[in-house]
């Protein structure tokens, strides 16, 4: 079992709709189960500014899955979601990007991980510094919250109210 952690992003449309089907979605995969979720973020467009703000959080997870595998089944819930665009750091209805997978390093052209990106970005290192400040990158050697002090991004990352719907209860 790995513990993995993915991070959720939407910007169009039921932004929190779209969240917390995918949070359903995740907890349901076979051999895996949803260990904690953050809370839910409102960001600042980071890349391509012109474009609404997000919802983002990230969620940890348990699974017997392989990357690979995992990875598969994360892009076919942004399928079924309802991913219509494709626009690189555009605007979409749900992005599920794999951050880490235990201490697991893959780059096959296909997919990388860790996710290239997040020492960059505030929107993905507050909500996963919420759940894992002491996790250590396997390829910068550093922890989250060391990350995080260290992170250039300046643009504005604030906690909502808002919930998502696991396990039964309202977390
Ligand atoms: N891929 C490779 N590695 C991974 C991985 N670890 N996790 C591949 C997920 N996907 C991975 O992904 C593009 C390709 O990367 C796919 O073939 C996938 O197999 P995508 O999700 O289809 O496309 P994308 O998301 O448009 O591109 P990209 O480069 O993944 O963008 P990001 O990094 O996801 O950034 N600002 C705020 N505030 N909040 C956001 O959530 N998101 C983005 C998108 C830009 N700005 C944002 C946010
Ligand atoms: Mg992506």
């Amino acid at each position: 079992m790995e513990n993995v952690f993915v991070g959720l992003g939407s910007n169009v449309g039921d932004r929190l709709g779209f969240l917390k089907s995918a949070v359903q979605e995740l907890g349901k995969l076979h051999a895996t189960a949803i260990v904690r979720v953050s809370s839910i973020y409102e960001t600042e467009p980071v890349g391509k500014k012109d474009q609404p703000h997000f919802l983002n959080m990230v969620i940890e997870l348990v699974s017997a899955l392989d990357a690979s595998q995992f990875h598969s089944q994360c892009k076919e819930i942004e399928r079924r979601i309802g991913r219509t665009r494709s626009e690189r750091w555009g605007p979409r209805e749900i992005d599920l990007d794999l951050l880490y997978f235990g201490r697991d390093r893959v780059s096959d052209g296909r997919l990388t991980v860790p996710h290239p990106e997040i020492a960059d970005r505030r929107f993905v290192l507050v909500p996963m510094g919420e759940l894992a400040p002491e996790w250590i990158d396997p390829v910068r050697r550093i922890s989250i919250a060391q990350m995080l002090v260290a992170c250039d991004d300046a643009s504005a990352v604030t906690k909502t109210p808002y919930t998502t719907y696991t396990n039964s209860v309202e977390v």
